[in-house]
């Protein structure tokens, strides 16, 4: 049950998956992202992942952020609508309109993320949870919901999992399985050959490189991921389709500049174009 995406598979699943836009469309048919995250000393991750959003198809982007990052999210990407929220009330109104939630790109470790983290999970909705919010995940009690992706690094599914990253890295299989098994959902078990877990059996991506071992990749793909669940995809599509998006952007960009110095922000343009698949 280890489907390896191949290339031509690849190719026809995502002109499946994103077909030209309806000519009479607008904003609202494509869904609202909303990106929980950038704590202090953190807040380019949420950027990215809101950046991200957009570039692969979402209708409109908000973000819930500490308030030190929101003139320079305005700066960089005036099309995300960013919100300083303080504590968790902040954000109520905003998860009540978004179609998909990303959580945790720089949420952080102290309170003021452990806070916005449970009101996302109270909020429930297709969720992408990544980075500190597996950290906040992995200190409660085993969830499952068939309605999230959740996006471990090999450091990530060690806390969740209570093994070290050794152990992930030395059966990557049996790690996705298990961790599907604990919280339900689609499990990306990210890194070189990641795979995806869930009730559909366990698919592994051939494509990516090492350029992409760099800051920032992680909250790109979440960004992608979460842009595919607002415009309806399942968490099982979003999640394969995502990180296929993710790996050849990475790909085309290089092959455009090569691996070395290859950062996070270099993909937003690839992920437009593979965003738009031409038959
Ligand atoms: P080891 O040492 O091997 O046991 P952390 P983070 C492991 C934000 N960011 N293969 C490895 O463990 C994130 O969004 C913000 C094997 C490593 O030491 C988070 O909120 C950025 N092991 C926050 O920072 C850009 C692997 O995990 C440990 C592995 C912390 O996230 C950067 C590190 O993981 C970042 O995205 C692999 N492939 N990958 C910004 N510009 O704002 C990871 N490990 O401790 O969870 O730290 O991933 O940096
Ligand atoms: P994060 O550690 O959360 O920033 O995520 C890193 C992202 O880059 C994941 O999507 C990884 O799969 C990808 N990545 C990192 N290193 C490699 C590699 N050597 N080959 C393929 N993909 C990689
Ligand atoms: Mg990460």
């Amino acid at each position: 049950d280890l489907v390896p995406l191949g290339e031509l598979q690849t190719a026809e699943m995502l002109q499946r998956a994103l077909p030209p836009r309806p000519r009479g469309s607008h904003k609202g048919d494509f869904g609202h992202v909303l990106v929980i995250g950038g704590g202090a000393g953190f807040g380019g991750a949420a950027l990215m992942a809101s950046d991200a959003a957009l570039r692969s198809g979402a209708g409109k982007v908000s973000l819930a952020t500490a308030a030190a990052h929101v003139a320079a999210s305005l700066v960089r990407s005036p099309e995300v609508m960013a919100r300083g929220v303080e504590d968790a009330k902040e954000i109520r109104e905003l998860l009540g309109q978004a179609s998909a939630l990303v959580v945790g790109p720089g949420l952080g470790r102290q309170a003021w993320g452990h806070a916005l983290w449970q009101a996302a999970l109270e909020a429930g909705g297709p969720s992408v949870l990544d980075a500190d919010a597996l950290n906040w995940l992995a200190e409660e009690a085993p969830r499952r919901r068939d309605d999230w992706v959740l996006t471990p690094h090999p450091g990530e599914a060690a806390r969740l999992l209570g093994v070290s990253s050794a152990e992930v890295q030395t059966d990557r299989r049996a790690a996705a399985l298990a961790l599907h098994e604990r919280y339900g959902g689609s499990v990306v078990l990210k890194g070189a050959g990641t795979l995806i877990a869930d009730a559909d059996g366990v698919a592994v991506c051939p494509y990516g490189n090492p350029g992409m071992a760099s800051g920032g990749m992680g909250d790109v793909l979440s960004g992608i991921v979460g842009a595919l669940l607002a415009q309806g995809q399942t968490p099982g599509d979003a999640a394969r389709h995502g990180v296929l998006m993710h790996a050849l952007a990475g790909d085309a960009a290089a092959r455009d500049g090569g691996e070395r110095g290859l950062v996070a922000t270099d993909l937003a343009s690839y992920v437009r174009a593979i965003a738009n698949p031409r038959p």
